[in-house]
């Protein structure tokens, strides 16, 4: 089915001149950026973008992180895009990240993952609002 997802290049994949590679991964397997733009993410929209990570022992340092630097935001939609971009990013923890994925191929940290990609078609609505109109 179409749908859209919520996906950010995040400040070490931008860091690292990767927003071309990452954009390439995307419509590579035919989904469509239908927008984009570069971002200083505030503290405020860090914490409600990862809101469900509050009482969890690392949102200190994934916030700190998420605003260390400009990051890239993007609306895409295809063919089950939620699933598929999750596929094409790669899984959370690295020991499960296998190579041709975004993380698993260049990553091998757990904070420091390049990119976000949304879990499921509600967080992708909640996300795409934080950032788009
Ligand atoms: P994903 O980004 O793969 O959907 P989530 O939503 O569970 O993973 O977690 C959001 C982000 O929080 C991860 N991308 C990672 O940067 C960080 N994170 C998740 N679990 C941990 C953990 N146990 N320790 C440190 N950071 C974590």
């Amino acid at each position: 089915m179409i749908e859209e997802t919520f996906i950010m290049i995040k400040p070490d994949g931008v860091k690292k001149r990767l927003i071309g590679e990452v954009i390439k991964r995307f419509e590579m397997k035919q989904l469509e950026i239908v927008d984009l733009k570069m971002v200083d993410i505030t503290r405020e929209t860090a914490e409600k973008l990862y809101e469900m990570h509050e009482t969890k022992v690392f949102f200190d340092r994934l916030i700190n992180f998420t605003i260390s630097g400009p990051a890239v935001v993007m609306r895409i939609r295809g063919e089950d895009a939620v699933m598929n971009s999750r596929v094409i990013v790669g899984d959370t923890y690295p020991d499960k990240r296998l190579p041709g994925s975004i993380r698993g191929d260049f990553s091998p940290f757990l904070t420091e993952n390049i990119v976000h990609a949304s879990s499921s078609k509600e967080d992708a609505q909640r996300e795409i609002n934080i950032f788009f109109e």
